[in-house]
């Protein structure tokens, strides 16, 4: 049999299971790696109108679950979703250099579909200043990306490649920025930096399709091909072709969300 790779994906639960490390083990299973999880918090949504409510871990318990993997086990790359608090981004923070973890994937989770203020601004300001220097790939929203490079938006492509050098200043090493449905016009642009160039992908924004969640699985598919040995380059152009696939046959769960269709790539 092949090497069995492994990721650990330091997230939120979303009760709803299109975000958060539901998105994230159902991506890791997609690409043949596998996937374990330190649960930050729980969210459960308000059947009434949808409203996000979070219920956090303690600390300790994710101290815990992070040793069981860190120390108990070993991972080829790890990613962080949705951290509630200063104290866990500097108890990650801390993590990444006690076990030296490798191929560390921050999606820095800032904002949520429909909430476009940021979160928790003191967990946002760890992230800047404690985290991101540990960022083999950061994977910001183009709302995360404002926040991080001090920008007051990032609207344009142009936009897009001045929040990526910000933040590669910063110390993360990869930058991927990923227009999203946000960006005005009919497409959507997902852009990497690797500190050199930027490679750019354009593509046509796709009507009534679910995106819930497309934040999570993106990051978690670059994840994924990092924990196989993948450059970043290969690792980009597999994630793209996994969430267009994901994105295109994305379906309805209620009047208020959709989810990907994390197993559409094989399905034909
Ligand atoms: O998509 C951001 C996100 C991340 N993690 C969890 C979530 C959400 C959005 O709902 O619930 C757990």
């Amino acid at each position: 049999m092949s090497k069995k790779f492994k990721a650990l994906s330091i997230a939120g639960s979303d009760t709803s299971g299109s975000a958060g490390m539901e998105a994230d083990l159902k991506t890791f299973e997609e690409m043949g790696v596998y996937g374990m999880v330190a649960l930050t918090v729980i969210v459960a949504q308000n059947p009434a109108n949808w409203a996000h409510d979070i219920f956090p871990i303690d600390l300790h318990t994710i101290e815990r679950q992070i040793a069981t993997v860190g120390s108990g086990i070993g991972t080829d790359a790890m990613k962080t979703g949705m951290l509630g608090s200063a104290a866990l981004v500097e108890m990650v923070a801390a993590s990444i250099q006690k076990y030296h973890l490798k191929n560390i994937v921050i999606d820095p989770v800032m904002v949520c579909k429909g909430i476009d203020t940021i979160m928790v601004p003191e967990a946002a300001a760890a992230i800047k200043t404690k985290l991101v220097k540990y960022a083999d790939v950061i994977t910001p929203n183009t709302l995360e990306a404002a926040y991080l490079a001090d920008m007051d938006k990032v609207e344009t492509v142009d936009d897009i490649k001045e929040a990526c050098q910000r933040i590669h200043k910063l110390g993360a090493k990869n930058i991927v920025i990923k227009s999203g449905s946000r960006f005005t016009g009919g497409n959507m642009v997902d852009v990497l930096f690797d500190g050199t160039a930027f490679t750019i992908e354009e593509k046509t924004k796709l009507d009534n399709v679910y995106n819930s969640g497309a934040g999570c699985s993106f990051s978690a598919a670059i994840t994924a091909c990092l924990a196989k040995g993948l450059d970043i380059h290969t690792a980009f152009k597999t994630t793209q072709k996994f969430m267009q696939k994901a994105v295109e046959n994305s379906f309805k769960l209620n009047k208020y969300t959709g989810s990907l269709c994390h197993w559409a790539s094989r399905q034909q």
